[in-house]
């Protein structure tokens, strides 16, 4: 049976031009920071948003991590969105590593309100936590990969500006961003300190993250790396399909988003289902399931039965992630699938 895997775009694999670059790649140690291929996608991912370096790091967690720590001191409070995946999905990192504490705010959609963000701000009180921190995460992941305004972005930084507290953008799938609004990306990125980008996502790198913003920034960000074991050596292999991905592979995100906007319209036709079309903006696709009889458990082992994949968000939310392995037949087949289920 054909397999089509909706669970994340993380699932790609890399291309042949990627298996290519890795066969032929020149490595060095990159601990002596001698490895030529990461030196080169090192300069190609910073030049490409705007920051002066950046630090290839084997995760998008270990890259959001490693800003949490060159950017804040122990003790220090975090401003971050309540759904947002440092906050979610890093394993309590941001406690446990750089002994923060976080302020969440809730967002419309994923998307904080910037006088929320500067009234969470902290005043100098001899009780109160000082914050260090403000991070933007872009596309937002658990909203369904919404896009955050360039305008929200520019308040938030003027924000930062005003209280001399730096911005760090969790941009693990940024270039959807930038795809989805049809702008350059250091449109969306100058308007942090630093940012994340991910190239094992909807770009196809086996393994893989940037840390990118100023030089001083990286070179902390590179000693902390390495204390937590992520000086990596010959890793020119890797970073060779890294390279790919960036010039190769980021026009094609707008595939996934149409492929994503065409199942969420094929969807929404379905009784039993409901989706917030608001938020179909990119690659990610977020439905509720309405019908009595169904779960998001059943759903999805009724789903799973006909070869396609999915992955659980709450009780009655399923989410789908659009990537360069699913095709227009895909989805169409998908939506009689998921017809043939409920109704
Ligand atoms: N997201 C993964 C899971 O961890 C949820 C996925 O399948 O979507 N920031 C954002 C916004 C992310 O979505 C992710 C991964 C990361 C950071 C972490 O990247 P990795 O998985 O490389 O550590």
């Amino acid at each position: 049976m054909k397999i089509i895997d909706f669970r994340s775009d993380t699932i790609t694999k890399p291309t042949e031009e990627m298996r290519k670059a890795m066969y032929l790649a020149e490595v060095g140690d990159d601990v002596y920071e001698e490895d030529p291929t990461v030196k080169k996608l090192e300069e190609i991912g910073a030049n490409l948003v705007g920051k002066e370096d950046a630090l290839f790091v084997p995760s998008g967690t270990m890259g959001n991590q490693l800003a949490l720590l060159a950017h804040t001191e122990r003790g220090q409070e975090i401003i971050l969105e309540e759904k947002s995946h440092i906050f979610m999905f890093e394993v309590g990192g941001l406690a446990f590593i750089s002994g923060l504490q976080s302020k969440t705010i809730k967002g419309h959609k994923g998307i904080m309100c910037a006088s929320d963000i500067e009234r969470a701000i902290r005043v100098n009180n001899i009780h109160f936590p000082q914050t260090g921190l403000i991070c933007l995460e872009n596309t937002h992941n658990m909203a369904g990969g919404v896009i955050t305004p360039i305008e929200l972005m520019r308040k938030v930084y003027e924000i930062g500006l005003n209280y001399k507290i730096p911005i760090h953008l969790d941009g693990a799938r940024v270039f959807n961003a930038a795809v989805g609004l049809g702008v350059d990306v250091k449109e969306i990125t100058k308007y942090s300190d630093s940012v994340m980008f991910c190239l094992s996502k909807g770009l196809c790198a086996p393994v893989g993250s940037l840390l990118a913003g100023d030089k001083k920034f990286i070179e902390k960000a590179r000693k902390y790396r390495k204390m937590l074991g992520g000086g990596m050596r010959q890793a020119g292999i890797i970073a060779a399909a890294g390279i790919v991905a960036l010039e190769n592979m980021i026009d094609r995100l707008e595939e996934d988003h149409y492929n994503n906007r065409l199942l969420a319209e094929k969807l929404i036709n379905i009784n039993g289902i409901q989706i917030d079309m608001d938020t179909v903006q990119t690659n990610i696709l977020m439905i509720d399931i309405v019908n009595k009889n169904y779960n998001a458990d059943t759903v999805i082992s009724l789903l799973k039965e006909n070869g396609i994949y999915v992955s659980k968000i709450s009780d009655y939310k399923i989410r789908f992630v659009t990537h360069m392995y699913i095709s227009k037949e895909d989805i169409l087949y998908t939506a009689k699938i998921m017809k043939d289920i409920l109704e």
